[in-house]
């Protein structure tokens, strides 16, 4: 497959039907074994996939503080100093206007505009009545944060994975993701450096054959996702997202209690966690002292 293709892939996930999704199915087909998972129509009986649009919003939560995310280019990195040079514009401004922005951004396609990654809780508990659990998972999971996603048409998030496990329900509009197996990992070069370790350096709309020559020939997976579809999208795995249409998205990131105390211990044995300790074990055996 020719890299310069990815991002246009055809569907290649399999695509199951979400009356078969109860959450021992979902453990035992994809959770278990650590797979990614298109379910068509999941959330398509949801409220916020009937009644949201970028207006209905725009009006519910007119005066609502958003940062805005805008660049020329589509290609939306996740931190100004990224060393790929990927780099966009972030504003405060009440959530009406950045719809407004969305909506001409769609329209003339010069320029783009994306709402990212905004906590519902946190930011619009007005909303929360109409965000439902994903069926397929079950009472025993923590979700750790559950965001909201608004962008016109042509927003691309770059290649990056994600420490906790996803939900990526699509609301309105479509997106198009190309993942790659975790186990790949060596081979999408993450960037160096711990706060964009979770991001590749590859530009997949570009990718750079001489520069990041071991990903030629690696398998890519693509799903384009309707409205009313969500993918898992297991811990590690690596995805790019293309929005198609303007396009709203929620976003689940979740645990269960073993990876809450996987994570627990992975912080402890961090250089910092074993400092810590250190410290703790030297004031207690120097007070033991006096
Ligand atoms: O929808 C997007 O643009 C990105 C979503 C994403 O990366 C995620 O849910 O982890």
């Amino acid at each position: 497959m020719p890299i310069k293709q990815l991002v246009d892939l055809p569907n290649t996930l399999p695509v199951h039907s979400v009356d078969r999704m109860s959450p021992f199915h979902f453990w035992l087909h994809c959770r278990f074994r650590d797979k990614p998972l298109h379910i068509r129509g999941a959330a398509s009986d949801w409220k916020a996939t009937k009644m949201w649009t970028p207006s209905s919003l725009s009006a519910l939560l007119s005066d609502t503080d958003v940062i805005v995310a805008t660049c020329k280019a589509g290609v939306f990195d996740y931190n100004a100093n990224a060393t790929t040079g990927l780099v966009h514009e972030r504003e405060k401004v009440p959530f009406s206007e950045a719809v407004d922005a969305i909506l001409a951004a769609s329209t003339h396609g010069e320029h783009f505009a994306y709402i990212q990654q905004h906590s519902i809780a946190e930011k619009f508990p007005a909303l929360q009545e109409q965000v439902e659990r994903p069926e397929c998972l079950d009472p025993s999971k923590f979700l750790n944060e559950v965001n909201l996603w608004l962008g016109s048409a042509g927003c691309f998030s770059p290649l990056h994975f994600d420490e906790l496990d996803n939900f990526l329900v699509q609301v309105s509009g479509r997106k198009h993701l190309t993942l790659f197996d975790k186990r790949d990992s060596p081979r999408l070069y993450p960037n160096v450096g711990q706060e964009l370790a979770h991001c590749s350096m590859i530009d997949l709309r570009h990718p750079d054959h001489a520069r990041f020559p071991l990903m030629v020939g690696l398998q890519a997976y693509a799903i384009t996702l309707e409205p009313g579809d969500m993918i898992y999208i297991p811990r590690g795995w690596w995805h790019a997202v293309h929005s198609l249409d303007t396009a709203i998205s929620i976003n689940y990131w979740w645990s269960g209690i073993f990876d809450i105390f996987r994570q627990g211990l992975q912080s402890v044995w961090s250089t910092e966690g074993r400092k810590e300790i250190a410290l703790f074990l030297r004031q207690l055996t120097s007070r033991e002292g006096k």
